[in-house]
């Protein structure tokens, strides 16, 4: 199986680059965020217990997000592999994504970790807020997005790497060029 972790600030392209490995390599999408703002639509529980954590740019408890990604691995046994975007974002869910595989026999292939200046971050995140409706694409919780970011979600690069697993890729470029890099990064790690 190929199962990546895409790794990097809000606003780091990983859900757009998530989309294009997913259609060559036929994986089985995990985005916390998506299925977070699914349940905020459907006006489910969850959803109601998630909104304002959210909207301050704050992280969803493990405990809620591990659940999440559980159910999803458990509903595709006969998964080719899976891509998980914007999980794990604290090493506590990385120690349970890998308990989690490990009971089906398979383990994280390698972290794409895509690294952009903040500027840019700020700058992607604010024109996307101009027609994404999202409640947490403005000044405000971009901002708290980020220290969320470099506080509690930085170290789980290290965990990564500490199974030799991170692989670096440079976010800034037109969205062919990052896709060639990571193509190019997937060959010679794999
Ligand atoms: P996410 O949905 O994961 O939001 P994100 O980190 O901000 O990433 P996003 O997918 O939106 O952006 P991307 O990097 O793809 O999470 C939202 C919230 O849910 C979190 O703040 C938290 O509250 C909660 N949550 C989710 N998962 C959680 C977890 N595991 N634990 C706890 N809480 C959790 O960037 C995309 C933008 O960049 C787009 O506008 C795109 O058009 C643009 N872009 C992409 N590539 C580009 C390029 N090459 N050049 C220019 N622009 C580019």
């Amino acid at each position: 199986m190929l199962n990546i972790v895409i790794f990097g600030p809000p606003g780091a392209g990983k859900g757009t680059q998530s989309g294009l490995l997913i259609k060559n390599h036929q994986l089985v999408h995990c985005s916390t965020g998506d299925m977070l703002r699914a349940a905020m639509a459907s006006g489910s529980e969850l959803g109601l217990q998630v909104k304002d954590i959210i909207a301050a740019g704050k992280l969803v408890s493990d405990e809620i997000v591990i659940a999440l990604i559980a159910e999803r691995i458990e509903n595709h046994p006969h998964a080719n592999g899976f891509i998980f975007d914007g999980f794990p974002r604290t090493v506590a869910q990385a120690e349970a994504l890998d308990g989690l595989l490990n009971s089906k026999n398979t383990s994280i292939s390698c972290m794409l970790s895509l690294s952009v200046p903040e500027t840019e971050l700020i700058s992607r995140l604010l024109e996307r807020g101009k027609q994404s409706g999202r409640s947490d694409d403005n000044e405000e919780t971009i901002s708290a997005r980020i220290s969320e970011y470099k506080n509690k979600t930085l170290p789980v690069a290290d965990f990564y790497q500490a199974q030799g697993k991170l692989v670096e890729i440079e976010g800034i470029g037109s969205i062919e060029e990052i896709a060639d890099r990571i193509s190019g990064a997937l060959k010679d790690h794999l």
